[in-house]
């Protein structure tokens, strides 16, 4: 199966996909069978594997054992290079466009390049945009980069579209993991309104209403890290 192909095919059916992140410094092995059955009852689609600043050692084991028990196709979202797991199924090749440090425009990917190559991971390159929530994000302080003013939205806008012109295959718009306000609801509008490629949105999301009004203003896929964290029951009806 190719990820990307099925992402494209649910944005033209106007089918809604949702992501679990999985921060592998934060998953307990011990706990993973009950967190993978939560996920197997949620209406997850997809799960993404990352965070900042991991640091774990069991990313292949931890990805293998998620396999053993769960179908949903298993994307790396890597903060760094060091976060590359072949046993994953496609990793999201970022690149920080709404940012100035060309550690994270360019020089992670040319390090990750090779490695990649010794892989059958699926590659999608994502325009990765982060949005000033307030305070600072894990994403900022690692990146060294400023967030994009959320009142800017012709900026926005055009760091999004840039990223369409570059060839990027998503764009994905972040307010950072644990953010305490979400990406606003019209800056997600307006980018759906004037991409055509599939739109991400994630960072601050902590209810069902909160992905449903993300979903409604035009995302095609809602990424869900802490509130499922906090909670393993979040999905439950
Ligand atoms: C972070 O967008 C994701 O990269 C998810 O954020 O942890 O706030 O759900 P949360």
């Amino acid at each position: 199966t190719n990820i990307y192909n099925e992402i494209i095919q649910s944005k033209v059916e106007r089918q809604k996909l949702l992501a679990i992140l999985l921060d592998p410094d934060k998953v307990v092995l011990e706990n993973l069978p009950i967190l993978i059955s939560k996920i197997n009852q949620s209406p997850a689609t997809h799960i993404f594997i990352g965070g900042s600043h991991v640091k774990t050692t069991i990313l292949d084991e931890l990805i293998v054992k998620i396999k053993q028990n769960c179908n949903l196709p298993i994307v790396l979202f890597p903060g760094n290079p060091s976060q590359i797991s072949a046993k994953a199924d496609a990793i999201l090749f970022l690149s920080l466009i709404s940012g100035r440090n060309p550690d994270y425009l360019i020089e992670h990917q040319v390090k990750a390049a090779p490695i990649l190559k010794q892989t059958k991971l699926e590659i999608i390159s994502t325009g990765y945009i982060l949005i000033d929530s307030g305070t600072e994000t894990a994403v900022e302080r690692v990146s060294k980069t400023k967030p994009l003013d959320r009142s800017n939205l012709d900026l926005v806008l055009g760091t999004a579209q840039a990223g369409e012109m570059l060839g990027n295959k998503l764009i994905y718009l972040e307010a950072g993991s644990g953010a305490k306000q979400a990406v606003p609801l019209e800056m997600i509008k307006l980018l759906a309104q004037n991409i055509e490629i599939p739109l991400l949105v994630g960072g601050g999301i902590v209810d069902l209403q909160g992905i449903k009004n993300a979903y409604d203003s035009g995302a095609d896929l809602v990424i869900i890290g802490t509130a499922f964290e906090k909670d393993i029951n979040f999905f439950n009806p």
